[in-house]
């Protein structure tokens, strides 16, 4: 059987007129006008008006339900159909598969279904335009961030996701058994991309983490993305920097390069304004108690305490300079007051996108840390011994990719947002 073909249906244009194409694509629609019948077809890239003429065409046709796939050979001629600047006149047509009937949902999104019915059929559910420009958008984000980083001299790496020791501490972890061992998921990479600054200084991953945490948010998964740097000779003040190129690129790139899409979604995404706000957590506490919400310096922020700060702060703005107390282990303090940290949150109103900071990078020091909060060292001797072999003075940050696109394209939940999401109820498809 040959499937070819010659063009993308996107990539036809009215200079094409008279030309013989093969193109090949989704049957979305079906219509008889007399002795005509008008396919619509769609490929990855759009759609075409193709049009059977001819008692074979005719009758092979009528054996195609929606979404069966078919190759046209054909002529590109002039429409008259409004919606059709030109349209392909069938001289051959292949049916390469058939779609059942009916579909478990309606798959352009005419009739709306729920979201678990859709991620039920998820395959599917990408043939709804909306559904197919949330994941060309995240690709284009992904591709802009890893330039950005790239131009900054950042190196992407590959770390391992089945560890033998915790990376955030232990809470929270997945464990499995591995042969007679005992393993986890990774939660982050936060040891490796760490010890990885020893050698090649500044370092990106852009990987899935894993969070065993009962959450049944619309901004929580089990299993997220998340694009994670780490760089030698940097402060935290340095990757904030870092981190606002970032995102600030990403959507610069968006707003220029994906107008389709914003079509599509019925949004418009601009450039944020820059510089982001840089707001300590002392200021924070401050403005809550002018909310009525009274909260001690060590306080962590709740959900309802980053609404109403949300409501101050709408956009992207930087929580910075937390409590010890409440960062992990590895994060360092600040010179002029031992309780606070170097530390910072990146937040879109009351949603946390990203947390990140200045490390330790003294042995002696880290391993006390570990011992305050807790934690045994003796699980970190490995990650400990690397931080003998000239450690440099580093910082970094997780930015939740999952999250940031549900900024981007103004969807609350997130599982609109990830292919196959991966929740506490749900495991498959
Ligand atoms: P943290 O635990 O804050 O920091 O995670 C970083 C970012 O990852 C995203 N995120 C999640 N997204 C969806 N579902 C989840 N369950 C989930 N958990 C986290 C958030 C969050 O801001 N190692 C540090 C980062 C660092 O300091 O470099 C870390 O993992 O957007």
């Amino acid at each position: 059987m040959d499937f070819k073909r010659t063009h993308y249906i996107g990539h036809l244009d009215s200079s094409m007129i008279g030309k013989k194409v093969l193109v090949g694509g989704w049957i979305e629609d079906i219509r008889e006008l007399g002795k005509l019948t008008f396919l619509t077809l769609r490929d990855v890239t759009g759609v075409a008006q193709i049009v059977l003429v001819g008692n074979e065409a005719l009758e092979q046709a009528k054996g195609l339900n929606r979404q069966s796939i078919v190759r046209i050979t054909g002529t590109v001629q002039q429409s008259k159909a409004r919606d059709f600047p030109f349209e392909i006149k069938s001289e051959k047509i292949d049916i390469l598969t058939l779609a059942v009937h009916p579909l478990p949902i309606d798959p352009i999104g005419r009739l709306e279904s729920n979201i678990d019915n859709r991620l039920n059929a998820r395959a599917l559910d990408l043939r709804n335009q909306k559904t197919a420009s949330i994941f060309k958008l995240r690709h284009h984000m992904l591709s802009s961030i890893r330039k950005t980083l790239t131009e900054n001299y950042f190196i992407e790496v590959n770390t391992p996701k089945i560890i033998g020791s915790a990376s955030e501490g232990g809470a929270n972890l997945f464990s499995l058994k591995y042969f007679e061992k005992q393993a986890y998921l990774a939660q982050s990479p936060q040891l490796y991309k760490e010890q990885l600054t020893i050698g090649l200084e500044r370092v990106f991953e852009i990987a899935s983490y894993y969070r065993a945490e009962k959450s049944h948010t619309v901004r929580h998964l089990t299993e997220f993305t998340s694009v994670d740097i780490e760089a030698a000779f940097m402060d935290y003040s340095d990757v904030m920097d870092i981190l606002e190129i970032v995102v600030v690129n990403a959507f610069d790139y968006a707003e220029k390069n994906c107008s389709a899409e914003q079509k599509t979604l019925g949004i418009e995404i601009k450039k944020p304004t820059t510089p982001f706000e840089r707001l300590t957590y002392k200021k924070a506490i401050e403005e809550l108690s002018h909310d009525g919400i009274k909260l001690e310096i060590g306080d962590d922020l709740q959900d309802s305490h980053l609404r109403t700060l949300g409501e101050r702060h709408p956009g992207f703005y930087f929580l910075i300079d937390w409590p010890m107390k409440l960062k992990p282990f590895y994060i360092h303090e600040k010179d002029d007051d031992l309780t606070l940290s170097r530390s910072f949150d990146l937040q879109y109103g009351y949603l946390e996108l990203s947390s990140g900071g200045t490390r330790l990078h003294d042995p002696k020091k880290l391993k006390s840390r570990l011992e305050e909060q807790g934690l045994d060292s003796a699980q970190f001797v490995d990650h400990l011994r690397a931080f003998d072999w000239g450690m440099p003075p580093h910082s970094g940050w997780g930015l939740g990719l999952d999250r940031l696109m549900s900024v981007l394209t103004k969807i609350d939940n997130v599982r609109e947002v990830v292919l196959y999401p991966r929740d506490p109820e749900r495991l498959s498809p």
